[in-house]
């Protein structure tokens, strides 16, 4: 029976060795959630890197790692420190990360990088080689791997291929920089079915295409020599059953079972009843907008003084990526700016900046959302932007306002949004003082549309209908083919 294979940078599971016993346990992020029942079903595979380095990995651990993998339906690419080195933080996050972000000043064109990426993109191919068959689809996630469906086509061409971007895909002009760029267009163009968040970043897509490779682009097909690509937009919803169920249960729990958090936080509520909590959370990225987020939270209290003590921006920054130098820049930045504000506004009662850099259980996640009377979410640039759907659907009674940057691919979904541009502080400081002062009506309104669209449209909608796709895709190239 025809299988389907799905491969990303990391597998969906965290492995631990304890006691000299290794654990696997499934991971629950988005992505595992939306690929699960194509993962469970249809005698799935995935295939990805385990999170331990060939040097963290003792021999003695290696057969158990890899039954324990292997009990949970994947395979792992056995990769070691200086493949992560030069692809995963060279390669991918200093040179293709900054540049599809339009950071083109962060962007490194290290040669050394590229044959990195080359290399690992290869020991992911031979890995999915070894466990695919003519008649199987496999799909490929994100810019970490963006020359497999190339290297796989070269040698299986019988196989079914997707691939799916989570970031966004950038002009051409912005493109075109890159020294190995017909490499990662043709490694792309291994794929029957190409996969992006919105309708822009697929054109940027189609126009690269064509100017640098010369291949005719109509509407959204690309005719290579002997085969036809698809090129499509599929925005990534969220798991939106589990969010809402999540907020209600949290509303519904009594003293004794609430987290300390959200203790804490009914406290300052019950504490100062005006008061109002503006949240903020996202990894530490510099593609974020943090530190303009906070700039312009600043800008808003100079502006609106009447709101000293009656606002608190509650900031969440998820440590990432943090040997990249850029990224250590910016945590230094965002710790003086907190501490400006910080030292500048507060006054005996009130701190304006709660700031947490950590990574949070998911429970807490809930907590932070469901007590959020602002979602305030600003990236310069962001691919989708989850954190802004899974504010929405924690918001049960419909209260809560979303005050979301036009640069996230989420912004073309949620128009009820307050839409601001992420690079202007005085319309971030307008849209919080809108967003305060909004009337609950409007608040329920405005949320109703954005659920209805969210609930609908779904994490596990998205993963089908990307799968329905890549089947009808594939009928169809064989009957061109064969006619
Ligand atoms: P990210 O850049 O990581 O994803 P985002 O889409 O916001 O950004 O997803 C973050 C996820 O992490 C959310 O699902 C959120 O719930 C979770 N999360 C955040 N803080 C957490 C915490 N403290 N503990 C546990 N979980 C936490 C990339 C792209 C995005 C794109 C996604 C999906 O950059 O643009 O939306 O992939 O395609």
């Amino acid at each position: 029976m025809p299988k389907t294979i799905i491969v990303s940078n990391r597998l969906p599971l965290q492995l631990s060795i304890e006691n000299d016993q290794v654990h696997a346990e499934p991971s629950v992020g988005g992505l595992a959630t939306g690929l699960k029942s194509v993962h469970r079903d249809s005698n799935g595979l995935w295939i990805g890197w385990t999170g331990l380095t060939a040097e963290e990995i003792d021999v003695q651990h290696e057969d158990a790692i890899k039954k324990e993998v292997q009990d949970q339906q994947c395979a792992g690419v056995r990769l070691t420190e200086s493949d992560m080195e030069g692809y995963y933080y060279g390669f991918s996050n200093r040179t293709i990360w900054p540049l599809f972000h339009y950071f083109m000043e962060y962007a490194e064109f290290e040669d050394d990088f590229w044959e990195s990426y080359k290399t690992v993109n290869e020991k992911f191919a031979k890995v999915v080689l070894e466990n695919a068959e003519d008649g199987d689809t496999i799909w490929v996630h994100d810019y970490q791997l963006m020359l497999l469906p190339g290297l796989i086509r070269a040698q299986r061409p019988e196989v079914s291929i997707g691939f799916f971007l989570h970031i966004p895909f950038p002009s051409y002009e912005v493109f075109r920089t890159i020294p190995w760029r017909e490499e990662i267009l043709k490694g792309l163009l291994g794929a029957d079915l190409l996969g992006f968040h919105t309708y822009d970043y697929e054109r940027h897509f189609l126009s690269s295409v064509s100017r640098i490779l010369g291949f005719p682009a109509s509407f959204n097909s690309i005719s290579l020599t002997d085969r036809v690509v698809t090129v499509d937009s599929f925005p990534m919803g969220i798991d939106y059953e589990k969010f809402s169920a999540f907020a209600k249960a949290n509303h519904e729990q009594t003293d004794t079972a609430q987290s300390e958090l959200q203790r804490r936080l009914q406290h300052h509520q019950e504490e100062t009843p005006d008061a109002k909590l503006i949240l903020s959370i996202d990894r530490l990225d510099y593609t974020k907008g943090i530190a303009n987020r906070i700039r312009a939270y600043e800008h808003f209290l100079e502006k609106y003084p009447q709101y000293s003590e009656k606002v608190r921006l509650i900031m969440l920054a998820v440590p990432s990526r943090s040997n990249v130098p850029q990224y250590q820049l910016l945590k230094k930045e965002i710790d003086e700016l907190v501490g400006r504000i910080n030292g500048r506004f507060a006054t005996v009662s009130w701190t304006p900046i709660w700031y947490f850099y950590r990574s949070m259980p998911f429970q807490n996640l809930i907590d932070l959302y469901t007590s959020s009377d602002v979602a305030l979410i600003t990236p310069i640039r962001d691919g989708m932007n989850l954190v802004a759907k899974e504010y929405v659907a924690t918001r049960t009674d419909r209260t809560g306002v979303l005050i979301l940057s036009e640069m996230a691919g989420a912004a073309k979904e949620m128009n009820e949004a307050l839409l601001i541009n992420p690079n202007s502080l005085d319309l971030i400081a307008d849209a919080i003082k809108k967003a305060l002062e909004m009337p609950e009506r409007d608040q329920k309104k405005r949320n109703k549309y954005m659920q209805s669209r969210l609930k609908r449209y779904n994490v596990e909608k998205w993963a089908t209908d990307f799968m329905n796709r890549l089947q009808a895709v594939r009928v169809d190239d064989e009957y061109v083919r064969t006619k």
